[in-house]
C-alpha cells in the first residue's frame, strides 16, 4: 500500500493541519504516516491557544523510523511552530528522500498579506529553505510574494503572479500559487520549471474566507499524486474538492475562522480519485 507521511501540528479544535491531512489522504486510499510538531487547543486565528512544542520529539521518532527502514511514497510538511521545527524536518528530508518520493511542502504562515501569529522574517527565510528541498511547493499569493521577496499586493495581475513563480522555481520543480483572486474567480497557477510551462485553473468565486483551506487543498493534491494521477489532473481534483467543501460550509454555517465542512464532501474526492485512476 503507498504511504504518505505528513508533518505538521495538531490543532485540536478548528479543522486544519492534521485533522483535516489524516482523514482526506487516508481517503484518497493512501497510508498516512503522521509526524506532529506542535498540539495546539485551537489553531492560532483563535485567542487564547494553548501550544506543546513536540520539537524533542522529531528526531527521536526520525531516528526509530530509520532502524525500522520506512519508507514513504511522499512527504508532505505543512505549518511549523518555529524556526527549529523547520531545522529538524529539513533533517527529515535529507533522511527520507529516496528521490522517487514527492517531497510536498506548504510553507503555511501567512494570509491576506500578513504573517500568522509569533512569525517575523527570519522565520519566511528558514521556510524558504525548506521549500528549496521540495518537488512541489503549494503557497497561497501572500505565502509566494514572502518567500521570492516581492512586496504582496492585493489586487496582483496574473502576470505578475507568474513572475513570483519563476523566480520561486529556481530550485523547484513545480510551483502551485494558491488561492488567487481573479475577476469573481478563485484557483490556483502552477508552472513546471523543467517544461516552463504554466497550467491555471479557476472556479466562480464564493464570498467567504475561512481557515484551513489550504490544508484540503494540498492534503486532496498529494493523496490523488500518490494515486498516480498526473499533476494537472491532481490540481484540478484538489481545487474542485476544495471549492465544494467550501459552498457546503458557505450555504450551511458560514462561521468565518473555523474550517470547512470538507467531511461531507469526502464521497465527491473518493469518487473523482477513483475516476481518474
Ligand atoms: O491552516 C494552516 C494552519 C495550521 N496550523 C495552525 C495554524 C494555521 C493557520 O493559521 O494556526 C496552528
Amino acid at each position: 500500500m503507498k504511504k504518505i507521511v505528513t508533518i505538521q501540528d495538531i490543532s485540536c479544535i478548528g479543522k486544519c493541519s492534521l485533522t483535516v491531512a489524516l482523514p482526506i489522504i487516508s481517503a484518497t486510499g493512501i497510508e498516512t504516516a503522521i509526524l506532529p510538531t506542535t498540539i495546539l487547543s485551537t489553531h492560532t486565528a483563535f485567542q487564547g491557544f494553548t501550544f506543546r512544542d513536540l520539537s524533542m520529539d522529531i528526531n527521536a521518532i526520525s531516528n526509530h523510523w530509520q532502524k525500522e527502514k520506512f519508507k514513504f511514497d511522499a512527504i508532505y510538511t505543512g505549518y511549523m511552530g518555529n524556526i527549529e521545527q523547520i531545522e529538524l524536518v529539513k533533517k527529515f528530508i535529507k533522511d527520507f528522500d529516496t528521490k522517487e518520493n514527492i517531497v510536498l511542502v506548504d510553507p503555511a504562515m501567512a494570509d491576506n498579506g500578513k504573517l500568522y501569529s509569533g512569525f517575523n522574517n527570519e522565520f519566511v527565510s528558514k521556510m524558504k529553505e525548506l521549500c528549496d528541498q521540495a518537488d512541489i511547493i503549494v503557497p497561497n499569493v501572500t505565502e509566494a510574494s514572502l518567500l521570492a521577496g516581492i512586496p504582496y499586493d492585493e489586487k496582483m495581475t496574473l502576470d505578475e503572479i507568474k513572475k513570483i513563480a519563476i523566480e520561486l522555481s529556481k530550485k523547484i520543480k513545480n510551483v502551485v500559487i494558491t488561492d488567487i483572486n481573479l475577476n469573481n474567480k478563485v484557483g490556483i497557477l502552477s508552472y513546471n520549471a523543467k517544461t516552463k510551462e504554466f497550467y491555471s485553473y479557476f472556479r466562480k468565486k464564493i464570498n467567504a474566507k475561512y481557515h484551513g483551506t489550504g490544508d484540503v487543498f494540498a492534503s486532496a493534491l498529494v493523496g490523488s499524486l500518490a494515486n498516480g494521477i498526473s499533476i494537472n489532473k491532481s490540481l484540478k481534483i484538489a481545487v474542485d474538492y476544495t471549492w465544494e467543501a467550501i459552498k457546503e460550509t458557505y450555504e450551511k454555517e458560514p462561521k468565518d475562522i473555523y474550517g470547512v465542512n470538507f467531511e461531507t464532501k469526502l464521497p465527491f474526492l473518493i469518487n473523482r480519485i477513483c475516476k481518474e485512476k
